[in-house]
């Protein structure tokens, strides 16, 4: 086994090799870009070197400069992870020729899955199942005319060297054909440097189930069941699950077998993913093979008991797959989702930001979240703004669903924008719990999956006021301008502390008027009186609202809010200038102690001409500090009480007379 390997990676996927190599008791050298100078991998890893700045072609791309710290690093092999490098040949050509072990298939295999037309070659002489179709090296308009006029329509126009959905054409009838052809070409051309085409019987509501195949180098090689990915938007996967749901161990033997045979076809070693269109009529097709460990490794692990990481090092370390086909059991259900800063009320853009709070569900048998990043990490424009993936496992699909809703609830993240309400909104359709599954699925849904949330939410609002008020119950040093009691005027004997808290929800402007009484708050809540009680211990808020009693978590971040009630975050701009009224008072006469308390600081003198909103006094009640001050210019005339004295509620403390008007 390798003593040290070279992780060329970033991210979560980079922490969670590294955690594994630990496991094993191998040394990890990681490399970052000055982005990720301070990136979790960098910490996890037990070495670290810089490879340059932090767009990718500068950093994670740079073969010379990875290959090159692995020698000098002594590390013996280079895991590439997902993206980057992980399908490139020429780089898996050039750590071997450097004698370092390229973590991955052999260099023929990649070639091999390069071209979606080759690798259908080597499929249809394997013997595995191919839509309908011809991808053959003829590219003449003649014959490419003919053959889609023998496939029938509707059919797929998809580019050889093509990914990810680009350079496809959905051909409905034969007039289409084509301008549908010269357009894929032209973007084939442009996207991928090559516009030789397929074509394909086009299947219109097809599932995504994917096959995790392993081959060592001593000629085994098995599948670990698979995994259905059809819900995806722009060909990204968003929740991916094993074993799919509705699929029977007889199609899981025959799928398997397709996918063995494919890898053994191109003499395949690691780990390698053998995608299939599953067809509604249960016949399926291959798709397209990854030669790489794929993003949706885990939910194969959750099911197993396998850790595949652990099953790659041993491969390329030489040593024999460490079961045998009949010895893979399953065991319950595992969901995937994919937690990125995106957008999804604004076409899912990217953000970037700082991660200002960031409360992960915690991780038990059930629950896993394998990410690259912790609180105040910056998520940077320059990389996947991936945040982590949340992976659960429970003892069937139904369980697991209940798994993941409470989980998303529980991963609380403030400073950016995340695609967490979304991932709720899916999981919890009716269609994805009745397991009604193509690669349609958010199209169809489009309209449910978006209703506009009840954004504007009064329950926010005041527990963002009762936050704010109840955040100042903490030892004050000094009298802190956040407070709401910080008052501009001061307050009389008869009445109760008043103070309006401002808070601004994106366009939305509040004030809630609040009033603090012995053992409770009134809260002006657009003209309803609601009688309020609050307890915050950290970021848990406990509150009874009226009758209604509720704990949620809020965050604070300079004069930001966010609560976080279930799965939805309402982030409130607080005001902190806090204008007050003391309804009634006339401004003239004494001014009392609010309720029972210590002098903190006495300000006034006697026969001094004041200013409106002079402190005068500062004293302290319930840990928390009330800055009594000049509600008008005028004059002091004398003051009762100095700095440690006691006072009651309603305590005269100053008499003063305000300037004439
Ligand atoms: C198809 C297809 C329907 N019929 N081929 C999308 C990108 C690449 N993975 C292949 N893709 C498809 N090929 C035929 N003959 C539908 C898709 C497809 C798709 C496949 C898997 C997961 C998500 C998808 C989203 C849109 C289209």
């Amino acid at each position: 086994m390798f003593r040290k390997i070279l992780i060329a990676n970033r991210g979560e996927i980079a922490c969670r090799v590294i955690d594994t190599a630990h496991k094993l008791g191998i040394r990890c050298v990681a490399v970052y870009s000055e982005a990720d100078a301070n990136a979790r991998h960098v910490r996890m890893a037990d070495e670290a070197y810089l490879l340059g700045p932090a767009p990718s072609k500068d950093s994670y791309l740079r073969s010379d400069k990875i290959i090159a710290i692995a020698k000098q690093s002594g590390a013996e092999a280079i895991h590439p992870g997902y993206g980057f490098l992980s399908e490139n040949e020429s780089f898996a050509k050039a750590c071997e020729d450097a004698g370092v072990v390229f973590i991955g298939p052999p260099v023929g295999a990649i070639t091999a899955m390069g071209s979606k037309s080759a690798a259908k070659d080597i499929m249809a002489k394997a013997g595995v199942p191919l839509v309908p179709g011809y991808h053959g090296d003829d590219q003449s308009d003649a014959l490419l005319s003919k053959e889609s006029a023998r496939i029938g329509y509707p059919q797929l126009l998809k580019a050889a060297y093509g990914g990810g959905g680009k350079g496809m054409r959905v051909v409905w009838k034969q007039e289409e054909f084509n301008d549908a052809l010269a357009s894929a070409r032209r973007e084939a051309k442009a996207g991928f440097g090559n516009d030789k085409m397929l074509i394909e019987r086009y299947l219109t509501k097809p599932r995504h189930i994917e096959i995790q195949v392993f081959a060592d180098n001593h000629g085994n090689a098995v599948y670990l069941a698979e995994r259905d990915c059809s819900i995806q938007r722009r060909h990204q996967k968003v929740i991916e699950e094993a074993p799919a749901p509705n699929f029977s161990s007889e199609q899981r033997k025959a799928m398997g077998e397709a996918a063995v045979k494919a890898a053994k076809a191109i003499d395949y070693r690691g780990a390698g993913t053998v995608e299939f269109l599953f067809d509604e009529d249960g016949s399926f097709y291959f798709m397209e093979m990854n030669t790489r460990l794929q993003v949706e490794h885990p939910v194969t692990e959750m099911i197993t008991g396998q850790d595949l990481v652990k099953w790659q090092l041993l491969v390329a370390a030489g040593e024999q797959l460490p079961l045998a086909q009949d010895d893979i059991q399953l065991d319950g259900h595992a969901i995937e989702v994919r937690v990125y800063a995106e957008d999804p009320d604004n076409d899912f853009l990217p953000q970037t930001g700082k991660l200002t709070y960031l409360r992960q569900p915690e991780a038990n048998r059930h629950v896993r979240v394998d990410t690259g990043v912790v609180e105040n990490d910056e998520v940077s424009p320059f990389y996947d703004p991936m945040i982590a993936k949340l992976i659960v496992w429970d003892e069937s699909r139904d369980r697991a669903i209940a798994r993941m809703l409470r989980a998303l609830d529980d991963y609380r993240i403030a400073g950016v924008t995340t695609n967490l309400s979304f991932l709720t909104s899916l999981t919890e359709h009716p269609a994805f719990k009745a397991a009604e599954l193509d690669t349609n699925f958010i199209n169809k849904h489009q309209q449910s999956l978006f209703a506009p949330a009840n954004k504007e939410n009064n329950q926010a609002l005041v527990l963002a006021a009762l936050f704010i008020l109840q955040q100042q119950k903490a030892p004050q040093t000094s009298c802190n301008s956040f407070s709401p009691w910080h008052f501009s005027h001061g307050w009389r004997i008869n009445e109760t502390p008043k103070v309006d808290i401002s808070l601004q929800h994106g366009e939305q402007s509040s004030v809630l008027k609040v009033q603090q009484l012995q053992q409770h708050y009134v809260i002006d809540v657009e003209g309803q009186q609601l009688c309020c009680t609050a307890e915050l211990n950290g970021d848990e808020l406990s509150a009874v609202l009226g009758e209604h009693r509720t704990k949620v978590r809020v965050s604070r971040y300079g004069d930001t809010i966010s609560v976080f009630i279930k799965h939805q975050r309402y982030d409130f701009s607080y005001q902190t200038e806090v204008s007050t009224e003391v309804e009634g008072a006339d401004h003239a006469g004494s001014l009392t102690a609010p309720m029972n308390g210590t002098i903190v600081a006495v300000m006034a003198k006697a026969g001094a001409t004041v200013k409106a909103g002079d402190t005068l006094v500062i004293m302290e009640a319930m840990k928390m500090e009330y800055s009594i001050k000049a509600p008008k210019n005028g004059v002091v005339n004398e003051v009762f009480y100095a700095a440690g004295d006691l006072v009651k509620d309603g305590a005269e403390l100053v008499d003063f007379s305000p300037e004439e008007a």
